[in-house]
Protein backbone atom coordinates (compact mmCIF):
# COMPACT_ATOMS: atom_id res chain seq x y z
CA UNK A 1 0.00 0.00 0.00
CA UNK A 2 1.51 3.39 -0.82
CA UNK A 3 -0.58 4.68 2.06
CA UNK A 4 1.38 3.08 4.20
CA UNK A 5 4.71 3.84 2.94
CA UNK A 6 3.41 7.34 2.81
CA UNK A 7 2.57 7.61 6.28
CA UNK A 8 5.92 6.04 7.50
CA UNK A 9 7.83 8.41 6.00
CA UNK A 10 5.48 11.32 7.56
CA UNK A 11 5.09 9.47 11.24
CA UNK A 12 9.33 9.15 11.15
CA UNK A 13 9.85 12.69 10.30
CA UNK A 14 7.38 14.10 12.65
CA UNK A 15 8.22 11.96 15.72
CA UNK A 16 11.81 13.50 15.12
CA UNK A 17 10.13 17.01 15.01
CA UNK A 18 8.25 16.37 18.18
CA UNK A 19 11.18 14.92 19.78
CA UNK A 20 13.26 18.33 19.37
CA UNK A 21 10.37 20.69 20.20
CA UNK A 22 9.93 18.58 23.18
CA UNK A 23 14.00 18.53 23.95
CA UNK A 24 14.14 22.32 23.44
CA UNK A 25 10.43 23.15 25.09
CA UNK A 26 9.17 20.54 27.49
CA UNK A 27 8.60 22.23 30.71
CA UNK A 28 7.08 25.54 28.70
CA UNK A 29 3.53 26.30 30.50
CA UNK A 30 1.08 26.45 27.20
CA UNK A 31 -2.34 26.73 29.17
CA UNK A 32 -3.24 27.81 32.37
CA UNK A 33 -6.97 26.67 33.99
CA UNK A 34 -9.03 28.88 35.83
CA UNK A 35 -11.75 27.88 38.43
CA UNK A 36 -14.34 28.70 35.71
CA UNK A 37 -12.96 26.41 32.99
CA UNK A 38 -13.26 23.42 35.33
CA UNK A 39 -16.78 24.32 35.57
CA UNK A 40 -17.29 24.98 32.18
CA UNK A 41 -16.35 22.08 30.10
CA UNK A 42 -12.48 22.77 30.36
CA UNK A 43 -13.24 25.26 27.39
CA UNK A 44 -10.10 26.29 25.88
CA UNK A 45 -7.84 24.47 27.77
CA UNK A 46 -4.74 23.81 25.46
CA UNK A 47 -3.29 20.14 26.65
CA UNK A 48 -3.95 17.77 23.46
CA UNK A 49 -2.30 16.81 19.95
CA UNK A 50 -4.66 16.52 17.05
CA UNK A 51 -2.73 16.16 13.38
CA UNK A 52 -5.85 16.53 11.08
CA UNK A 53 -7.63 19.32 12.08
CA UNK A 54 -7.82 22.97 13.60
CA UNK A 55 -10.56 25.19 14.40
CA UNK A 56 -9.83 29.06 13.63
CA UNK A 57 -12.94 30.64 15.19
CA UNK A 58 -12.86 33.54 12.54
CA UNK A 59 -11.93 30.86 9.62
CA UNK A 60 -13.99 27.72 10.70
CA UNK A 61 -12.36 24.17 10.13
CA UNK A 62 -9.22 24.10 8.46
CA UNK A 63 -8.21 20.52 7.48
CA UNK A 64 -4.13 20.07 7.58
CA UNK A 65 -4.57 23.66 7.06
CA UNK A 66 -7.01 24.01 3.51
CA UNK A 67 -10.03 25.41 4.16
CA UNK A 68 -13.92 24.04 3.50
CA UNK A 69 -13.75 26.12 0.13
CA UNK A 70 -10.28 24.92 -0.97
CA UNK A 71 -10.97 21.41 0.10
CA UNK A 72 -13.90 21.47 -2.41
CA UNK A 73 -11.69 22.87 -5.23
CA UNK A 74 -8.93 20.79 -4.63
CA UNK A 75 -10.01 17.10 -3.71
CA UNK A 76 -10.06 14.77 -6.34
CA UNK A 77 -13.89 14.41 -7.37
CA UNK A 78 -16.17 12.13 -9.36
CA UNK A 79 -18.43 15.31 -10.18
CA UNK A 80 -18.50 18.10 -8.26
CA UNK A 81 -17.78 17.45 -5.04
CA UNK A 82 -14.82 16.10 -3.19
CA UNK A 83 -14.02 12.51 -2.48
CA UNK A 84 -14.03 11.42 0.98
CA UNK A 85 -11.37 9.13 0.44
CA UNK A 86 -9.51 12.01 -0.71
CA UNK A 87 -10.17 13.75 2.41
CA UNK A 88 -9.05 10.53 4.60
CA UNK A 89 -5.34 10.62 2.74
CA UNK A 90 -4.77 14.45 3.47
CA UNK A 91 -5.60 13.65 7.27
CA UNK A 92 -3.86 10.73 7.81
CA UNK A 93 -0.51 12.21 5.77
CA UNK A 94 -1.44 15.73 5.57
CA UNK A 95 -0.50 15.95 1.61
CA UNK A 96 -3.21 16.44 -0.86
CA UNK A 97 -4.06 12.92 -2.77
CA UNK A 98 -3.51 12.51 -6.68
CA UNK A 99 -6.49 10.46 -8.53
CA UNK A 100 -4.14 7.39 -7.69
CA UNK A 101 -3.84 7.69 -4.09
CA UNK A 102 -7.63 8.14 -3.66
CA UNK A 103 -8.15 4.95 -6.18
CA UNK A 104 -6.43 3.38 -3.86
CA UNK A 105 -7.85 3.91 -1.00
CA UNK A 106 -11.21 3.31 -2.43
CA UNK A 107 -10.24 -0.30 -3.48
CA UNK A 108 -8.87 -0.93 0.00
CA UNK A 109 -12.20 -0.07 1.37
CA UNK A 110 -13.79 -2.02 -1.23
CA UNK A 111 -11.98 -5.03 -0.14
CA UNK A 112 -12.69 -4.67 3.36
CA UNK A 113 -16.86 -4.11 3.24
CA UNK A 114 -17.69 -7.41 4.02
CA UNK A 115 -19.46 -7.13 7.98
CA UNK A 116 -19.73 -10.59 9.62
CA UNK A 117 -23.52 -11.86 10.45
CA UNK A 118 -22.92 -11.75 14.05
CA UNK A 119 -23.03 -7.43 13.68
CA UNK A 120 -26.27 -7.64 11.83
CA UNK A 121 -27.62 -10.59 14.63
CA UNK A 122 -27.22 -7.99 17.27
CA UNK A 123 -29.06 -5.37 15.58
CA UNK A 124 -31.84 -7.70 14.47
CA UNK A 125 -32.03 -8.63 18.26
CA UNK A 126 -32.68 -5.35 19.91
CA UNK A 127 -36.25 -3.62 19.85
CA UNK A 128 -37.18 -1.40 16.65
CA UNK A 129 -37.80 1.39 18.41
CA UNK A 130 -33.65 1.20 20.01
CA UNK A 131 -32.34 4.87 18.61
CA UNK A 132 -30.11 3.85 15.57
CA UNK A 133 -27.08 5.83 17.19
CA UNK A 134 -26.91 3.30 20.54
CA UNK A 135 -27.34 0.40 17.13
CA UNK A 136 -24.91 1.68 15.22
CA UNK A 137 -22.61 1.44 18.37
CA UNK A 138 -23.83 -1.45 19.04
CA UNK A 139 -23.06 -2.62 15.56
CA UNK A 140 -18.99 -1.57 15.55
CA UNK A 141 -18.64 -2.50 19.15
CA UNK A 142 -19.66 -6.27 18.15
CA UNK A 143 -16.79 -6.32 15.21
CA UNK A 144 -14.16 -5.70 18.18
CA UNK A 145 -13.09 -9.24 17.47
CA UNK A 146 -11.76 -8.43 14.10
CA UNK A 147 -9.40 -6.19 15.57
CA UNK A 148 -5.79 -6.69 14.51
CA UNK A 149 -4.22 -4.18 16.90
CA UNK A 150 -5.74 -6.00 19.87
CA UNK A 151 -4.31 -9.86 18.25
CA UNK A 152 -1.62 -8.45 17.62
CA UNK A 153 -0.89 -6.96 20.74
CA UNK A 154 -1.76 -10.25 22.70
CA UNK A 155 1.01 -12.13 20.98
CA UNK A 156 3.56 -9.44 21.77
CA UNK A 157 4.42 -6.46 19.04
CA UNK A 158 6.84 -3.05 19.43
CA UNK A 159 5.22 0.13 20.29
CA UNK A 160 6.84 1.42 16.94
CA UNK A 161 4.60 -0.52 14.87
CA UNK A 162 1.46 0.18 16.91
CA UNK A 163 0.22 2.46 14.30
CA UNK A 164 0.69 0.18 11.56
CA UNK A 165 -2.11 -1.93 12.90
CA UNK A 166 -4.34 0.24 14.09
CA UNK A 167 -4.16 1.89 10.28
CA UNK A 168 -5.24 -1.52 9.26
CA UNK A 169 -7.86 -1.69 12.14
CA UNK A 170 -8.54 2.46 10.42
CA UNK A 171 -9.47 0.93 7.54
CA UNK A 172 -11.30 -2.46 8.02
CA UNK A 173 -13.76 -0.70 10.43
CA UNK A 174 -14.37 2.56 8.23
CA UNK A 175 -15.11 0.01 5.15
CA UNK A 176 -17.65 -1.21 7.17
CA UNK A 177 -19.79 1.74 8.72
CA UNK A 178 -21.61 2.64 5.04
CA UNK A 179 -22.96 -0.96 4.94
CA UNK A 180 -23.63 -1.42 9.09
CA UNK A 181 -25.40 2.09 8.86
CA UNK A 182 -27.50 1.26 5.31
CA UNK A 183 -28.48 -2.06 7.17
CA UNK A 184 -29.76 -0.06 10.24
CA UNK A 185 -31.70 2.61 8.67
CA UNK A 186 -33.18 -0.13 5.92
CA UNK A 187 -34.15 -2.36 9.04
CA UNK A 188 -35.81 0.44 10.83
CA UNK A 189 -37.36 2.29 8.35
CA UNK A 190 -37.61 0.01 5.19
CA UNK A 191 -38.05 -3.63 4.38
CA UNK A 192 -35.37 -4.49 6.25
CA UNK A 193 -33.88 -6.48 3.15
CA UNK A 194 -30.60 -5.24 2.91
CA UNK A 195 -29.00 -4.08 -0.54
CA UNK A 196 -25.76 -5.40 -1.56
CA UNK A 197 -22.70 -2.72 -2.02
CA UNK A 198 -22.24 -2.26 -5.26
CA UNK A 199 -18.28 -2.34 -5.27
CA UNK A 200 -18.08 -0.16 -8.58
CA UNK A 201 -19.41 2.85 -6.42
CA UNK A 202 -16.97 5.22 -4.39
CA UNK A 203 -17.33 4.85 -0.26
CA UNK A 204 -20.14 7.98 0.30
CA UNK A 205 -22.11 6.60 -2.96
CA UNK A 206 -22.48 3.27 -1.83
CA UNK A 207 -24.03 4.31 1.59
CA UNK A 208 -26.66 6.23 -0.35
CA UNK A 209 -27.04 2.85 -2.95
CA UNK A 210 -27.12 0.41 0.24
CA UNK A 211 -29.93 2.70 1.51
CA UNK A 212 -31.80 2.77 -1.25
CA UNK A 213 -31.20 5.91 -2.66
CA UNK A 214 -29.28 5.55 -6.22
CA UNK A 215 -29.45 9.22 -7.55
CA UNK A 216 -26.83 11.13 -9.00
CA UNK A 217 -27.78 14.26 -6.53
CA UNK A 218 -27.81 12.18 -3.19
CA UNK A 219 -24.23 10.81 -3.88
CA UNK A 220 -23.02 14.10 -4.42
CA UNK A 221 -24.65 15.59 -1.12
CA UNK A 222 -23.13 12.27 0.41
CA UNK A 223 -19.85 13.09 -0.84
CA UNK A 224 -20.32 16.37 0.48
CA UNK A 225 -21.80 15.56 3.83
CA UNK A 226 -19.31 12.90 4.38
CA UNK A 227 -16.26 15.69 3.86
CA UNK A 228 -17.81 18.45 5.87
CA UNK A 229 -18.44 16.39 9.01
CA UNK A 230 -15.20 14.35 9.25
CA UNK A 231 -13.31 16.34 11.73
CA UNK A 232 -13.39 19.21 14.01
CA UNK A 233 -10.43 19.48 16.28
CA UNK A 234 -9.42 17.52 19.29
CA UNK A 235 -11.81 18.74 22.01
CA UNK A 236 -15.27 17.72 20.69
CA UNK A 237 -16.99 15.09 22.62
CA UNK A 238 -16.70 12.74 19.98
CA UNK A 239 -13.07 13.25 19.20
CA UNK A 240 -12.16 13.91 22.86
CA UNK A 241 -13.84 10.48 23.61
CA UNK A 242 -12.13 8.65 20.89
CA UNK A 243 -8.77 10.01 21.60
CA UNK A 244 -9.55 8.86 25.70
CA UNK A 245 -10.55 5.67 25.20
CA UNK A 246 -7.44 4.95 23.02
CA UNK A 247 -4.91 6.32 25.10
CA UNK A 248 -5.18 2.97 26.92
CA UNK A 249 -4.55 0.97 24.45
CA UNK A 250 -7.90 0.16 23.54
CA UNK A 251 -8.53 -0.72 19.74
CA UNK A 252 -10.35 1.29 17.31
CA UNK A 253 -13.54 -0.56 17.66
CA UNK A 254 -13.74 0.07 21.35
CA UNK A 255 -12.57 3.71 21.01
CA UNK A 256 -14.45 4.70 18.06
CA UNK A 257 -17.81 2.87 19.75
CA UNK A 258 -17.33 5.09 23.03
CA UNK A 259 -17.05 7.93 20.85
CA UNK A 260 -20.31 7.60 19.22
CA UNK A 261 -21.83 7.42 22.33
CA UNK A 262 -20.86 11.05 22.93
CA UNK A 263 -21.91 11.97 19.47
CA UNK A 264 -25.26 10.66 20.42
CA UNK A 265 -25.63 13.53 22.44
CA UNK A 266 -28.14 16.39 21.92
CA UNK A 267 -25.44 19.49 22.38
CA UNK A 268 -22.88 17.75 19.76
CA UNK A 269 -24.25 15.35 16.98
CA UNK A 270 -27.63 15.08 17.74
CA UNK A 271 -28.50 18.82 17.14
CA UNK A 272 -29.13 17.94 13.49
CA UNK A 273 -32.06 16.47 14.52
CA UNK A 274 -33.33 18.71 16.61
CA UNK A 275 -33.18 21.31 14.09
CA UNK A 276 -35.63 19.49 11.57
CA UNK A 277 -37.73 18.29 14.79
CA UNK A 278 -37.85 21.94 16.31
CA UNK A 279 -38.44 23.17 12.29
CA UNK A 280 -41.34 20.81 11.61
CA UNK A 281 -43.34 21.76 14.36
CA UNK A 282 -42.47 25.59 13.72
CA UNK A 283 -44.52 24.63 10.26
CA UNK A 284 -46.88 22.69 12.19
CA UNK A 285 -47.84 25.47 14.32
CA UNK A 286 -48.31 27.90 11.87
CA UNK A 287 -49.62 25.98 9.23
CA UNK A 288 -47.33 25.87 6.46
CA UNK A 289 -43.98 28.22 5.91
CA UNK A 290 -44.08 31.14 8.27
CA UNK A 291 -43.01 34.38 7.55
CA UNK A 292 -39.99 36.26 8.89
CA UNK A 293 -42.15 37.53 12.17
CA UNK A 294 -43.51 34.34 12.79
CA UNK A 295 -40.40 32.54 12.94
CA UNK A 296 -38.98 35.36 14.98
CA UNK A 297 -42.39 34.92 17.41
CA UNK A 298 -41.52 30.62 17.36
CA UNK A 299 -37.59 31.10 18.21
CA UNK A 300 -38.35 33.86 21.35
CA UNK A 301 -41.19 31.22 22.43
CA UNK A 302 -38.06 28.75 22.52
CA UNK A 303 -36.00 30.52 24.81
CA UNK A 304 -38.43 31.71 26.76
CA UNK A 305 -38.93 28.41 27.50
CA UNK A 306 -35.54 27.94 28.59
CA UNK A 307 -34.38 25.96 25.76
CA UNK A 308 -31.95 26.70 23.13
CA UNK A 309 -32.19 27.22 19.21
CA UNK A 310 -30.83 24.11 17.58
CA UNK A 311 -28.22 24.71 15.12
CA UNK A 312 -26.91 27.98 16.79
CA UNK A 313 -23.98 28.38 18.55
CA UNK A 314 -20.85 26.87 18.96
CA UNK A 315 -18.01 26.10 21.38
CA UNK A 316 -15.33 27.67 19.73
CA UNK A 317 -16.69 29.28 16.13
CA UNK A 318 -17.26 33.34 15.92
CA UNK A 319 -19.01 32.84 12.87
CA UNK A 320 -20.59 31.26 10.13
CA UNK A 321 -19.45 28.32 10.06
CA UNK A 322 -18.04 27.28 6.88
CA UNK A 323 -19.81 23.96 6.48
CA UNK A 324 -22.76 25.54 6.86
CA UNK A 325 -22.06 27.80 3.94
CA UNK A 326 -20.86 24.95 1.75
CA UNK A 327 -24.13 23.10 2.15
CA UNK A 328 -26.19 25.98 1.66
CA UNK A 329 -24.47 26.50 -1.95
CA UNK A 330 -25.33 23.26 -2.19
CA UNK A 331 -28.71 23.94 -1.55
CA UNK A 332 -28.84 27.26 -3.68
CA UNK A 333 -27.50 24.72 -6.93
CA UNK A 334 -30.16 22.35 -6.31
CA UNK A 335 -33.06 23.03 -4.20
CA UNK A 336 -33.50 26.78 -4.33
CA UNK A 337 -37.70 25.96 -4.07
CA UNK A 338 -37.28 23.75 -1.11
CA UNK A 339 -39.84 24.47 1.56
CA UNK A 340 -37.57 23.45 4.44
CA UNK A 341 -34.66 25.69 2.99
CA UNK A 342 -36.92 28.44 3.00
CA UNK A 343 -37.56 28.32 6.44
CA UNK A 344 -33.73 27.10 7.20
CA UNK A 345 -32.52 30.30 5.14
CA UNK A 346 -35.25 32.62 7.29
CA UNK A 347 -33.60 31.62 10.49
CA UNK A 348 -30.17 32.47 9.00
CA UNK A 349 -31.69 36.35 8.56
CA UNK A 350 -33.73 35.90 11.95
CA UNK A 351 -31.92 33.90 14.42
CA UNK A 352 -28.59 35.55 14.70
CA UNK A 353 -29.67 39.21 16.12
CA UNK A 354 -32.20 37.16 18.72
CA UNK A 355 -29.29 35.84 20.20
CA UNK A 356 -27.13 38.74 19.77
CA UNK A 357 -30.09 40.26 21.86
CA UNK A 358 -29.43 37.49 24.78
CA UNK A 359 -25.95 38.97 25.08
CA UNK A 360 -24.84 35.78 26.64
CA UNK A 361 -24.53 33.78 23.66
CA UNK A 362 -20.75 33.72 22.50
CA UNK A 363 -21.51 32.90 18.53
CA UNK A 364 -25.01 33.71 17.64
CA UNK A 365 -24.43 32.13 14.18
CA UNK A 366 -25.34 28.99 12.96
CA UNK A 367 -23.71 25.48 13.18
CA UNK A 368 -23.07 23.26 10.25
CA UNK A 369 -26.35 20.96 12.35
CA UNK A 370 -28.78 23.79 10.65
CA UNK A 371 -28.27 22.80 7.40
CA UNK A 372 -27.40 19.13 7.52
CA UNK A 373 -30.88 18.19 7.50
CA UNK A 374 -32.76 19.96 5.08
CA UNK A 375 -30.83 18.51 2.20
CA UNK A 376 -31.24 14.83 3.30
CA UNK A 377 -35.07 15.72 4.14
CA UNK A 378 -35.10 17.06 0.51
CA UNK A 379 -34.18 13.83 -1.04
CA UNK A 380 -36.91 11.77 0.92
CA UNK A 381 -34.20 10.63 4.16
CA UNK A 382 -37.33 12.18 6.11
CA UNK A 383 -36.36 9.80 9.03
CA UNK A 384 -33.95 12.75 10.75
CA UNK A 385 -33.32 9.95 14.07
CA UNK A 386 -31.28 8.79 11.66
CA UNK A 387 -29.42 11.80 10.67
CA UNK A 388 -26.79 11.40 13.62
CA UNK A 389 -25.68 8.19 12.40
CA UNK A 390 -24.43 10.20 8.76
CA UNK A 391 -22.66 12.02 10.68
CA UNK A 392 -20.84 9.67 12.73
CA UNK A 393 -19.55 7.80 9.36
CA UNK A 394 -18.27 10.95 8.23
CA UNK A 395 -16.17 11.69 12.15
CA UNK A 396 -14.65 8.20 11.73
CA UNK A 397 -12.63 9.50 8.67
CA UNK A 398 -10.94 12.57 11.49
CA UNK A 399 -11.18 10.58 14.82
CA UNK A 400 -9.68 6.96 13.43
CA UNK A 401 -6.89 8.79 11.43
CA UNK A 402 -5.86 10.87 14.41
CA UNK A 403 -5.67 7.47 16.81
CA UNK A 404 -3.24 6.33 14.03
CA UNK A 405 -1.44 9.26 14.78
CA UNK A 406 -1.55 9.03 18.38
CA UNK A 407 -0.11 5.23 18.26
CA UNK A 408 2.69 6.63 16.09
CA UNK A 409 3.55 9.34 19.05
CA UNK A 410 2.84 6.78 21.87
CA UNK A 411 1.14 9.35 23.69
CA UNK A 412 0.70 8.34 27.43
CA UNK A 413 -2.98 6.93 29.02
CA UNK A 414 -4.75 10.18 29.70
CA UNK A 415 -5.23 10.51 33.70
CA UNK A 416 -5.87 14.64 33.99
CA UNK A 417 -6.43 15.49 38.06
CA UNK A 418 -9.36 15.71 39.16
CA UNK A 419 -10.27 18.03 42.84
CA UNK A 420 -13.21 18.27 45.26
CA UNK A 421 -14.77 21.41 45.89
CA UNK A 422 -13.07 21.28 49.32
CA UNK A 423 -9.54 21.44 47.40
CA UNK A 424 -10.25 24.50 45.72
CA UNK A 425 -11.31 26.07 48.86
CA UNK A 426 -8.47 25.51 50.76
CA UNK A 427 -5.93 25.35 47.98
CA UNK A 428 -7.31 28.47 45.70
CA UNK A 429 -9.60 30.41 48.21
CA UNK A 430 -6.54 30.80 50.62
CA UNK A 431 -4.69 32.64 47.65
N1 LIG B 1 -29.63 29.11 21.93
C1 LIG B 1 -29.83 29.64 23.16
N2 LIG B 1 -28.86 29.81 24.06
C2 LIG B 1 -27.62 29.48 23.68
C3 LIG B 1 -27.32 28.98 22.40
C4 LIG B 1 -28.40 28.78 21.51
N3 LIG B 1 -28.24 28.25 20.31
N4 LIG B 1 -26.01 28.74 22.31
C5 LIG B 1 -25.48 29.09 23.50
N5 LIG B 1 -26.45 29.51 24.33
C6 LIG B 1 -26.33 29.89 25.75
C7 LIG B 1 -25.76 28.72 26.52
O1 LIG B 1 -26.76 27.77 26.83
C8 LIG B 1 -25.18 29.42 27.73
O2 LIG B 1 -26.24 29.73 28.61
P1 LIG B 1 -26.08 29.55 30.23
O3 LIG B 1 -24.90 30.41 30.57
O4 LIG B 1 -27.37 30.05 30.74
O5 LIG B 1 -25.81 28.11 30.46
C9 LIG B 1 -24.65 30.72 27.13
O6 LIG B 1 -25.37 30.91 25.89
C10 LIG B 1 -23.18 30.73 26.85
O7 LIG B 1 -22.86 29.59 26.08
P2 LIG B 1 -21.73 29.64 24.95
O8 LIG B 1 -20.43 29.89 25.66
O9 LIG B 1 -22.12 30.59 23.89
O10 LIG B 1 -21.81 28.20 24.31
P3 LIG B 1 -21.16 26.85 24.81
O11 LIG B 1 -19.74 26.82 24.30
O12 LIG B 1 -21.36 26.64 26.27
O13 LIG B 1 -22.02 25.77 24.06
C11 LIG B 1 -23.18 24.83 22.20
C12 LIG B 1 -21.90 25.55 22.67
C13 LIG B 1 -22.98 24.43 20.76
C14 LIG B 1 -23.37 23.57 23.07
C15 LIG B 1 -24.37 25.79 22.35
O14 LIG B 1 -24.17 26.90 21.51
C16 LIG B 1 -25.71 25.13 22.04
O15 LIG B 1 -26.32 24.52 22.95
N6 LIG B 1 -26.21 25.26 20.75
C17 LIG B 1 -27.42 24.61 20.34
C18 LIG B 1 -27.21 23.13 20.10
C19 LIG B 1 -26.32 22.89 18.87
O16 LIG B 1 -26.52 23.46 17.82
N7 LIG B 1 -25.34 21.99 19.02
C20 LIG B 1 -24.47 21.59 17.90
C21 LIG B 1 -23.11 22.25 17.97
C22 LIG B 1 -22.21 21.77 16.85
C23 LIG B 1 -21.76 20.39 17.14
O17 LIG B 1 -20.99 20.07 18.04
N8 LIG B 1 -22.25 19.48 16.40
O18 LIG B 1 -21.97 18.20 16.67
Amino acid sequence: MKLKKVLGEKIALRIKEAKEFRDKYGETVVSQVTVNQIFRGIRGVKCMIWEGSYVDPQKGVLFRGYSIPELREKLPKVKEEPLPEGLLYLLLTGELPTEEDVKEIKEELAKRMEVPDYAFEVIKTMPEDTAPMALFSMAILSLQKLSRFAKAYDEGIAKNVYWEYTLEDMLDLIAKLPVISAFIYRRLYKDAKPIPPDPGLDWAANLAHMMGYDNEEVYELMRLYLVLHADHEGGNVSAHTGHLVASALSDVYYAFSAAMNGLAGPLHGRANMGVMKWILEMKDKFGGIPDEKQVEEYCWETLNKGEVIPGYGHAVLRVTDPRYTAFREFALKYMPDDEIFKIVDMLFKVVPPILKQLGKVADPYPNVDAHSGCLLYHYGITEFPFYTVFFGISRALGIISQLVWDRAFGFAIERPKSVTLEWLKENVGKS
